[in-house]
């Protein structure tokens, strides 16, 4: 499209170029942070033209001042109904950055419209910068005083030089879109955007991220720690009747780091500097009870904390760049097949591993390890997390509870008495395996009341009565019988039984013993007899 000088002086005169509003969304909201002004042409007969032919024109013309005069006037004005803490982002030509009046324009503008300086961002592309850096300081240095902020446009592209970065007192860093747009498919750019964003934190700047299309692409971004998104996917530049509309349809923000009072970059209570954020992580790193490390893909440690150094019985600062294998020779070749299965993107739960003591004739040490890949912004595997806890007491304390019970097991089993434990109604749930031994019976066949079989006709009725009677009453059980043993022979027992108690005084047991009397009823046989025949 063709417009020429005279068209341009023409369409300032009679006030054809205007400003259109651009959302500024946060990206992990949704919410509205505000506008940046685009100046468009409504030309009469060629309907609407963009800034990229007129702009220069008027910048090679001497014209770029009363154009941003008039985008500026004209922005200000309808922004007195933008609701607070919304801002608003202009765009200044690299010419103007040449004249030390700028900013006493832009606060002529701002007192006569009444808008707060506070909510104004300046947004100055690097080319601005170029040829004269000591004239742009000078004016960002007055621009900061009045209350504005600094936004470096189009970061990426043209001038980039880094020495820009830190020659003006940015408040925020805007992604230029190409990156944004060849994000999804282009993994440098990823990793380009990446190192931006991070570029940007690192300097205590807010990133915004420009042109975002899709949900694709606001996702990405956010992944990556970029705060603040301007593109189609959260609308187009409009006209100033249109700003109501666009206030209404997002959701309002209320505190977000644009809106942070007296400028520069504030971050909400609960968030911190990037540096401060970091000495948090540190802190609960080295607080955890669990040994924790980062390695690289060549197994290399990274980081660690206190607790996996004493663990590993080497200070923090001696594992660093070293391997696991240099730092744990004797455990490697135990974990190495989960080291690698981690490194191929598995995440890995509850490996027990046992390590040699470091004081020799101590016990093993007991330990349990998860493993976590980490990914890169383009999903690759750049390190496994390791998280180990030392579980030796836990096992040792099972160990002899297993201990424990195999010795009372013993116990039972070598008695000369059968034990036996029945329920509550006197069903018999366990007996010793010599009872077994001694009637021929199967535990399962002598549970219950199976074992009264095993007694003689005569003995069994009595018995069953005393023990219907003490799981009555709850008065110890006795009774003595005769039983069948394995090789066809009678033998006189005798049993006893107790009742446990549970925590409200009901029976919710009974312990019991069953002795062989044989010999001792063969003794009373034989003393009776004797006495009958005195
Ligand atoms: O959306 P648009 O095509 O309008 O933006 C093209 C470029 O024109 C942007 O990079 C922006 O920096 C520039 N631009 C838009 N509006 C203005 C303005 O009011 N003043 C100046 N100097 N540049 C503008
Ligand atoms: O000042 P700056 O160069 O950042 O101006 C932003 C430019 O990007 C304007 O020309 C604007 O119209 C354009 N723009 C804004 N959002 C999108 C978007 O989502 N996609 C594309 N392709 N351009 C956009
Ligand atoms: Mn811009």
């Amino acid at each position: 499209m063709f417009v020429d000088l005279i068209e341009v002086r023409r369409a300032l005169e009679s006030e054809e170029i205007v400003p259109c509003f651009q959302p500024l969304v946060e990206l992990r909201t949704g919410r509205l942070a505000g506008f940046e002004v685009l100046a468009r042409w409504q030309h009469p007969e060629l309907g609407l033209i963009l800034p990229e032919n007129f702009i220069s024109l008027a910048e090679q013309n001497g014209l770029i001042g009363s154009l941003a005069h008039q985008i500026v006037r004209n922005a200000f004005m309808s922004a007195k109904m933008l609701p607070e803490p919304l801002v608003l982002a202009v765009n200044f030509s690299p010419v103007q950055l040449h004249h030390l009046s700028l900013p006493s324009q832009i606060r002529r503008e701002a007192d006569e419209t009444g808008f707060p300086l506070e909510r104004l961002i300046v947004e100055i592309t690097e080319s601005a910068l170029v040829n004269n850096l000591e004239r742009a300081q000078k004016i960002a240095a007055e621009l900061k005083t009045m209350g504005c902020r600094l936004a470096l446009d189009d970061f990426g592209t043209g001038y980039s030089s880094l020495r820009h970065l830190q020659a003006l007192p940015f408040d925020e860093l805007k992604i230029d879109r190409n990156f944004v747009q060849s994000m999804t498919n282009k993994r440098e750019s990823r990793k380009i955007a990446a190192a931006m964003v991070g570029l940007g934190h690192s300097l205590g700047m807010i990133t915004l991220a420009e042109g975002v299309e899709t949900e694709e692409q606001a996702d990405i971004l956010l992944w990556l720690g970029c705060e603040f998104g301007q593109g189609w996917l959260y609308g187009y530049p409009l006209p100033a009747d249109r700003i109501p509309d666009m206030v209404a349809a997002a959701p309002r923000a209320l505190s977000t780091r644009f809106s942070a009072p007296g400028g520069g970059v504030a971050f909400s209570s609960l968030e911190a500097l990037p540096a401060q954020h970091l000495a948090q992580l540190q802190a609960i790193y080295d607080g955890t009870p669990v040994g924790l490390c980062f390695l690289d893909k060549n197994l290399r440690h990274v980081s660690l904390n206190q607790r996996l150094a004493d663990l590993n019985g080497f200070p923090v600062a001696a594992h660093i760049r070293r391997t696991v294998h240099e730092m744990i020779p004797e455990l490697f070749p135990q974990i190495q097949p989960f080291l690698l299965r981690a490194l191929q993107g598995e995440a890995i739960e509850g490996v027990e591993v046992s390590k040699p003591p470091r004081t020799p004739g101590k016990p093993d040490l007991t330990l349990l390890l998860s493993y976590q890949p980490a990914f890169d912004e383009v999903q690759e595997v750049i390190g496994v997390s390791i998280a180990i806890l030392d579980i030796t007491k836990r096992k040792q304390a099972e160990e002899a509870l297993r201990e424990s019970e195999e010795n009372h097991r013993y116990l039972v089993e070598l008695s000369p008495q059968i034990l036996w434990i029945a329920d509550a109604n006197g069903n018999l749930t366990e007996i010793s395996s010599r009872w077994v031994q001694l009637t021929g019976m199967s535990k399962l066949q002598t549970l219950n009341l199976g074992w009264l079989e095993a007694l003689h006709p005569e003995d069994a009725p009595h018995t069953l009565k005393a023990l219907r009677e003490a799981s009555h009453t709850g008065k110890p059980f006795h009774s003595e019988y005769r039983v069948k043993t394995a090789d066809g022979k009678w033998t006189w027992m005798r049993s006893r039984g107790s009742p446990r108690y549970g925590p409200s005084g009901e029976i919710i047991r009974w312990y019991g013993d069953t002795e062989d009397i044989e010999e001792r009823k063969e003794l009373e046989e034989a003393l009776r007899k004797s006495r009958q025949g005195k």
